[in-house]
């Protein structure tokens, strides 16, 4: 089988990166004497610190003080026997991945095992050979310092998943609304329509839609100028909006100054109701419109629609009706309701 092998220059590369991140001896021994051989022994090592607990019950302590990249730790101590400290550290969710190098005085394969079964990670006989335990304290902190490394690279690849994501929603929302009155744009609607036209053939249930559209817009715009006909199709819509309460209704802008909304499961009288509600309450804006000749306030004219789905029937069927009721409430003198079939 053919093993990859990874470029010289990138081993290099993370030793390096490794390396410059301080590494931190924590060593755990009863013996004053052994702290100070250990001291001595890495006193002068570039990007070594060292810090010596000689009490066996603040190890677990000096170790979330000091966070250690290796412990050395002794096994026969007063108070605690060793194995149980190193069992301690595995259990703790700040440690349980910190190195841990057992020294002992014993040269023994049994000792070793045990500590090897309580999680230690290397053993080594007191007192060691100075350039072995350096060695040995460079190697495990370097192996420690990439996990950690590798953690925090995962967890920050999550993080920014996790924005995209968000970000992705947003845009699908923003995707969906008209930039000028907030209300569900043109591009939705007709994706709702088809939607709810689809369930109101399934469960044969009128669907109910009006078509809204302002009277006189254009004169509206030629008097007031644009940034105010822009403030009342915002107003339009707010109130259109409000009316529309129901979980399922859907207000969108249709385009340039007609609006609509979709009414599932809904009468023809049903949609006549609603409909004057929403001419009653722009006509009671009273915003000027001196130039009408339905003012001297703002109207809209309205054409709505309920229809019970037929099999094959497509969605524009609701549409067109709505629209030529909307045609006919122009023809017969606007600021009118009118619901057709
Ligand atoms: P009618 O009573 O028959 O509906 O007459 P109208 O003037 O409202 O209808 P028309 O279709 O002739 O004109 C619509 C006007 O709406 C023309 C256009 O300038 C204006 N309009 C469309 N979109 C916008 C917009 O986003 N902002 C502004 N300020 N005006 C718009
Ligand atoms: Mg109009
Ligand atoms: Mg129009």
């Amino acid at each position: 089988m053919e093993k990859r092998k990874m470029p010289l220059a990138e081993i290099d590369l993370r030793h390096e990166q490794a390396d410059e991140l301080a590494i931190m001896v924590l060593l755990v021994d009863d013996q004053v004497i052994v702290g100070e051989a250990i001291r001595r022994m890495l006193a002068g090592e570039p990007n070594v610190n060292f810090h010596y607990c000689a009490n066996a019950d603040q190890a677990v302590r000096a170790a979330e003080k000091t966070r250690p990249t290796v412990i050395l730790q002794d096994l026969v101590m007063p108070s605690t026997d060793g194995l149980t400290l190193v069992r301690q550290y595995r259990a703790h969710p700040a440690l349980k991945n910190v190195p841990i190098i057992v020294l002992s005085t014993k040269e023994e394969p049994e000792v070793k095992r045990a500590a090897f079964m309580a999680g230690a990670n290397d053993y080594l006989v007191k007192l060691p050979d100075r350039i072995e335990l350096i060695a040995r304290v460079r190697y495990h902190s370097r192996s420690y310092l990439n996990l950690v490394q590798r953690d925090e690279a995962y967890r920050a690849l999550r993080q920014s998943q996790q924005q995209l994501l968000e970000t992705n929603f947003e845009l699908q929302r923003l995707t969906n609304l008209d930039g000028l009155t907030g209300l569900s744009n043109r591009r939705y609607f007709d994706e709702y329509v088809g939607a709810e036209w689809r369930r109101a053939g399934r469960e044969q249930t009128e669907l109910g839609l009006l078509m809204i559209d302002v009277d006189n817009f254009k004169s509206y715009n030629d008097t007031y100028g644009h940034v105010a006909g822009d403030e009342v199709l915002m107003r339009v819509a707010a109130t259109i909006d409000q009316i529309s309460s129901r979980a399922g209704d859907l207000a969108a802008r249709f385009g340039g100054e007609e609006f609509v909304l979709v009414l599932p499961v809904t009468s023809a009288d049903g949609v006549r109701t609603i409909g004057e509600k929403i001419r009653t309450q722009i006509e009671d804006l009273a915003v000027p419109h001196i130039g009408s000749p339905t003012g001297p306030v703002l109207t809209v004219s309205i054409g709505g629609a309920a229809l019970l789905p037929l099999p094959g029937e497509p969605a524009t069927k609701l549409i067109v009706a709505a629209d030529r009721a909307l045609y006919k409430a122009k023809n017969r003198g606007r600021n009118r309701v009118l619901v057709g079939d």
